[in-house]
């Protein structure tokens, strides 16, 4: 039998294929080296080691063909090992792997921020900085936005999720596993109601946003405020898109009071959600915006990108680190990104959200424990309830995310009560891969009923 040349991404055939257990003996001999080589405080979801991967394919060190609906949390948007990417990466690779940005300079760094700069919302001047990680970037966007302010309270909001070095955990809402025992947490941190929809009842955007407004007034004071940071849709928190008027009114509210509003769009950024950025959806431009995960194919860099007399307002040298930008990590995002205007990866997004919600709306006609389904383009989650009720059900969520993985589908949780499962497929996801993973996802259900 011939294989469509569709069906064969990277040298990688495109279906699922299990020929062991999972894990299988390779992964458990190297789980065990794990056990005794690495920190336990650093988890795995499912023990498979991966060994290649793939348009829609995850394969492991036992041979097992996965289905990968989590792109490594929401980081390889243009599939794992994107030949655009790689083949970039190799080229820099055999150049130069690292000057230093701040000792002498190269071109990738500075087209890296021309293209943040244009795909960003809004055409006023924008600047760039690159950094290494997420949390890296939120930091500097909120040293950026004190050094332009002068002012220290930093405003974020429930179920928000920013990072785990010291100031992001003290931004980040959920204490397990991200917080615990870690603290103490930077001042300045305070954090207002944000709109959750599936809670909130009959309470619209509008209304949610006058609470949290309000909080801000009596608690903080306007301009004590440097920063309010809100990711567009929640990320960890769940894929909560906020009811229409929330997001809005939040930027206008910090607008008319000097404070610099602060999109994260980490997890929601770079074309994940059928725009470039999800705070598009709300015709919202933020004043500064975070990016990283999608913008690099799965090379860790990361970047704040905003308003020139905001980026500009920092005294010279106050911005920087050893490996921001770096040369191999940016020859990737170019990478990147070029694959994704040349595919119109929106489009794709807004392809895998149609097949996602349609065979998730019909999922939940049979299984009432499906009490949301969310999100946007390639970015879309299921929140699990009693049926009927709002009262999260986290131990279905586990073992339907226990069964997904045992047969070969690599899914995400997460939610502050542990009762969301979500999905983030790389954009080079087949759709009958796609298909076939909600098949096995439908299986879990009434296996687990
Ligand atoms: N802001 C919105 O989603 C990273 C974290 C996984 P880093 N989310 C995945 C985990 O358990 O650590 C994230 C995010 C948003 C910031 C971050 C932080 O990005 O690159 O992980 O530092």
């Amino acid at each position: 039998m011939t294989i469509a040349a569709e069906q064969v991404i990277n040298g990688i055939i495109q279906e699922r294929n299990l020929v062991t257990e999972l894990p299988g003996p390779r992964s458990l001999a190297l789980l065990a080296r794990k056990e005794n080589a690495v920190s336990a405080g650093v988890g795995i979801g499912l023990p498979v080691f991966i060994t290649k991967a793939g348009g829609g394919i995850l394969i492991d060190a036992d041979g097992n063909s996965l289905i990968d609906m989590g792109s490594g949390i929401a980081v390889t948007t243009v599939g794992n090992a994107n030949p655009e990417v790689a083949g970039r990466v190799a080229a820099q690779v055999a150049n130069f792997t690292h000057t230093c940005f701040m000792v002498t300079p190269y071109e990738g760094y500075v087209e890296v921020c021309e293209v943040l700069n244009r795909l960003t919302p809004g055409d006023h001047e924008k600047r760039s900085a690159l950094f290494n990680s997420g949390a890296e970037a939120v930091e500097n966007a909120v040293k950026i936005a004190r050094a332009f302010t002068g002012r220290q309270a930093v405003v974020v909001v429930e179920h928000g999720y920013h990072g785990r070095t010291n100031l992001t955990m003290g931004m980040t809402a959920k204490n397990m596993p991200y917080k615990h025992s870690f603290g103490p947490f930077a001042p300045e941190i305070y954090r207002v109601p944000v709109s959750y929809p599936f809670h909130d009842g009959p309470h619209g955007g509008a209304e949610v946003a006058a609470w949290a407004i309000s909080r801000m007034e009596k608690e903080i004071g306007a301009t004590n405020i440097a920063a309010i940071v809100i990711e567009p849709i929640l990320g960890e928190g769940g894929f909560s898109v906020p009811a229409p008027g929330y997001f809005k009114a939040i930027a206008d509210y910090a607008h008319a009071n000097g404070i610099v509003f602060v999109a994260d769009e980490i997890q929601s950024g770079f074309a994940r959600t059928g725009d470039w950025f999800a705070s598009e959806f709300e015709g919202v431009v933020p004043d500064l915006i975070t990016t990283a995960k999608g913008i690099a194919g799965g090379m860790p860099l990361a970047a704040v990108t905003g308003r020139a007399e905001i980026m500009d307002s920092v005294h010279a040298g106050g911005l920087g680190g050893t490996y921001g930008g770096n040369p191999v990590a940016c020859a990737a995002a170019l990478g990147s990104m070029a694959w994704m205007q040349e595919h119109d990866a929106r489009q794709i997004a807004k392809e895998i959200e149609a097949v996602m919600l349609s065979r998730l709306t019909a999922m939940q006609i049979n299984h009432p424990t499906i009490g949301d389904i969310r999100g946007r383009g390639a970015m879309i989650a299921i929140e699990l309830v009693k049926p009927g009720t709002i009262e999260p059900d986290a131990a279905r969520t586990t073992a339907l995310n226990k069964y997904c993985h045992q047969h070969g589908v690599v899914t995400l949780t997460a939610g502050t009560y542990g009762n969301v499962f979500r999905f983030l497929p790389p954009l080079t996801i087949p759709i009958p891969l796609l298909e076939e993973a909600l098949g096995i996802l439908e299986a879990a259900f009434e296996a687990t009923a």
